[in-house]
Parts: C-alpha cells; sequence; structure tokens
C-alpha cells in the first residue's frame, strides 16, 4: 500500500540506495507512455514506499520526494492545469534525460566545482544536493542517458510513485488526462469544467468555467466557487 503525506522534519539529502538504482536503470526501463510500449518494472518500486508532496500555492502537487529526502520527479503546470513531467536529471525541463541535459552540464563542467556560495550554483545541477555542483553530478546525467519523457499531461510514473494528485489538488485520471474535483470533472486542455455549476449563476454567469478563468490569481478547489488567493 503506498502512502502519501506532508514532509515531515527528515534529515536533508543523505545517500539513497533508491536512487542509486533509478541511475542505473537501463534505457528502456521507464517512461515509455504514448510510444506504444508498456513500461517495464521500475527499479524503485516498493509496496511500502512512502513519499511526499511538494505543493503551490494553489496546492498543485509540484514534487514527490522520498522518505530520505530525495526528489523523485517534478512536475510543471501551465497556466490551465496542463503537466509537463520532469524526471530530477531533467536539467532542461523538457521530459527526458538525453544529450541535451548532459550538454547543460557540460557547459557548467569548465567551473567545476561550483559551490552553494556561487552566483553561477545551479540548485537543479546539484543532483546529489551535497552544496556544489562537480562531476559527481555530471555522472549521474551521464548514466541516466536515455530517459524518456512519460506523454505530455501525466503526473507521475505509472511504476512509482504513481502520484494522483496533481494541478490544484485535484485527483488526475491517467486514463483520459482529467481532473476530479469534490463536485465535477475538469478538462485541463480545455481549461473548464465537464459538468455545470452546481450552484449555477451564484458563481458567474458561465457555469463551466473554471475559476472566472483567471487561474494565475484564483483557485477552486471543489469546482464549486471561485476563491481568489493574491
Ligand atoms: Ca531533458
Ligand atoms: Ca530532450
Ligand atoms: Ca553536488
Ligand atoms: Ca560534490
Amino acid at each position: 500500500m503506498r502512502h502519501f503525506a506532508l514532509p515531515s522534519r527528515q534529515s536533508p539529502f543523505p545517500q539513497n540506495k533508491c536512487r542509486r538504482r533509478r541511475l542505473e536503470a537501463k534505457p528502456s526501463g521507464r517512461g515509455l507512455q504514448g510510444a506504444g510500449q508498456p513500461p517495464a518494472p521500475h527499479p524503485c518500486r516498493r509496496s511500502d514506499a512512502t513519499f511526499f508532496h511538494i505543493t503551490d500555492v494553489q496546492f498543485s502537487s509540484v514534487a514527490m520526494i522520498d522518505d530520505a529526502a530525495n526528489l523523485v520527479e517534478r512536475v510543471v503546470y501551465d497556466a490551465y492545469g496542463r503537466a509537463r513531467h520532469q524526471w530530477p536529471l531533467d536539467l532542461g525541463g523538457d521530459g527526458d534525460v538525453d544529450s541535451a541535459d548532459d550538454a547543460i552540464m557540460d557547459a557548467l563542467s569548465g567551473s567545476f566545482p561550483i559551490a552553494i556560495t556561487s552566483g553561477s550554483y545551479n540548485a537543479d545541477a546539484d543532483i546529489d544536493r551535497d552544496g556544489d555542483v562537480d562531476a559527481d553530478d555530471a555522472q549521474a546525467v551521464t548514466d541516466a542517458l536515455t530517459t524518456a519523457a512519460l506523454a505530455f499531461g501525466q503526473i507521475s510514473d505509472p511504476a512509482g510513485p504513481d502520484n494522483p494528485i496533481g494541478y490544484d489538488g485535484y485527483v488526475f485520471n491517467a486514463t483520459d488526462g482529467t481532473y476530479t474535483a469534490r463536485f465535477r470533472t475538469y478538462f485541463p486542455e480545455l481549461g473548464r469544467w465537464r459538468e455545470r455549476d452546481p450552484i449555477e449563476p451564484a458563481d458567474g454567469s458561465n457555469w463551466y468555467l473554471c475559476a472566472h478563468d483567471k487561474p494565475i490569481d484564483s483557485i477552486d478547489s471543489l469546482g464549486l466557487f471561485t476563491l481568489r488567493f493574491i
């Protein structure tokens, strides 16, 4: 049984055997959705694993960390909730780990080691989170080449953590890319609800609009009424 919980105070970034195994995965080992091949069993899969959410101001789950505080995966959403999943070693942010990510690290290598106190320190490139960017971090990216991206719109590795909580804290439905809120179903591709507003004109004249079409400063956590948070 998987467990999801709020972050607790853990030791910051100790070595983690699970993460090491991820770096050693074969190129075909994960993230092949959309390519016509089912994902292979994940080397990090543990039936009793505990993962923690990192959330933003809209309660969107933007990252998962494991019980040793290691980053497992990240998700970036556009304003309407369309997701781009990212592996920890995806420095370019396009979802995969490939030569472009390696090139980003290569461009930094002339300045190795780059200490956390340096103005050129890049936290994303400090793969092992030990406070500097150096050859160890570069080797981690090289070892992960090439890892395919999850299909656009997916929010979590189905082999684990298989996190179902995404944009605005809604429950993600991986089969059709929609989100379930308490009262309605949200389509991120359309930026609107599937069902009419249960309270009808009380939250505006357009009964299918989400958060008054102002997702940058408003939220509708229940699919019922809009709250401004700025
Ligand atoms: Ca990439
Ligand atoms: Ca790429
Ligand atoms: Ca480092
Ligand atoms: Ca180091």
